[in-house]
């Protein structure tokens, strides 16, 4: 229903009136008992209670936007008999106009919080410009990881001490550091790292990292999690599967693939025949990383997991190059209009 508001919204905005013909058109097309926004309000009864207020607010707006668009054209179709002087006349109402809408990267980052949000996972947020100690040392990465190196991280030219981060789970190093378990986070935000730009990576890019710790957590948790949080993102169907892989930060390590949400697991060119698209990496938090936040390892293990916001995106909306969602070419960010 909203993103029907949306369009009939942006269609009030392009429209182009300029005979008493047109505008008769418009007015059964949009305001008459058969018309499209009459619809709207014949359909409101369908609408699930909760959203019954906001959903009524913004039918009124733009029955009201085209009530005024009709008014304010037949008032100057009226009062001028040519075009020409209708684009003189100073004193007509402006017209409505398309306002903004959420971008993709907003939306898709919006919809991994609520999924989460879902099953007890709070938001939690940090610095962008960070310590050596949250980036690196408490995550368990040794002294001569080449993530520590200036090829691949912006540090600060005064002080080698700090950086920008290059991962979320700076924030949830601080988060253990300052709360008991049980812990059930996410952190949003944006991370750096210093990589050439091309159609799969960029020097700036958005993550969603989860944290769980408590006691008895357990691979199994991590693993069920997951597969909710796949088919609440990529549809029912969806299925996951996990490898083995290597992060200084977790051990067991895993990266995580969804079954390809465009041939269904039968291999196309998205997938690259393999049926399998990967989406994030996750493990069980290794027993170092919670003693060096000041958690007791004997008593509780927690399960970790991270992913890019764009690469979600990117298959989400089969976008092919990382790089649109940083253009703000309107040509690009119109296609995701009333997506969300
Ligand atoms: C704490 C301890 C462990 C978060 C994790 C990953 C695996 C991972 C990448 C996915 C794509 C980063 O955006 S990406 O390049 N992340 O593979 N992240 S486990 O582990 C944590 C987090 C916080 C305290």
């Amino acid at each position: 229903m909203k993103s029907k508001i949306e369009e009939l919204q942006k269609q009030l905005g392009d429209i182009k009136i300029e005979t008493v013909e047109q505008l008769e058109v418009f007015r059964q097309e949009y305001l008459s008992k058969k018309g499209k926004i009459q619809a709207l309000f014949a359909d409101f009864k369908n609408v699930p209670k909760e959203e019954k207020p906001e959903v009524g607010q913004l039918v009124n707006v733009l029955k009201n936007n085209a009530q005024n668009l009709y008014n304010d054209l037949k008032v100057n179709m009226g009062n001028s008999s040519s075009k020409e002087e209708k684009k003189l006349d100073l004193t007509r109402p402006v017209e409505f106009s398309h306002i903004g809408a959420r971008h993709p990267i907003s939306m898709v980052r919006k919809e991994i919080i609520d999924i989460f949000n879902r099953i007890g996972f709070v938001i939690s947020e940090g610095p962008e410009v960070e310590d050596d100690f949250h980036i690196f040392t408490a995550l368990n990465f040794p002294k001569e990881h080449p993530a520590r190196d200036m090829q691949d991280t912006f540090f600060i030219e005064k002080d080698p001490d700090v950086a920008l981060r290059t991962h979320t789970s700076s924030v949830q190093a601080r988060v253990m550091e300052s709360q008991k378990p049980p812990i059930r986070t996410i952190s949003p935000g944006r991370v750096f790292r210093n990589e050439a730009i091309s159609a799969r990576a960029h020097c700036i890019f958005h993550q969603v990292e989860g944290l769980y710790v408590d006691k008895n957590v357990s691979f199994a948790d991590l693993k069920q999690t997951l597969l909710y949080f796949a088919k609440e993102m990529f549809g029912e169907e969806t299925k996951i599967r996990l490898r083995p892989s290597y992060f200084p930060f977790t051990e067991p390590s895993a990266e995580v693939d969804v079954s390809c949400n465009i041939c269904g697991g039968k291999g196309c060119n998205v997938c690259k025949y393999t049926g399998w698209l990967e989406i994030l990496g996750c493990g069980m938090v290794d027993p170092n990383v919670l003693t060096n936040c000041g958690i007791d390892s004997d008593e509780y293990t927690g399960f970790a997991f991270g992913m890019g916001v764009e690469r979600i995106a990117m298959l989400k909306y089969q976008v092919k190059d990382l790089r649109y969602f940083f253009e703000n070419d309107k040509r690009f960010l119109d296609q995701f209009t009333g997506a969300y």
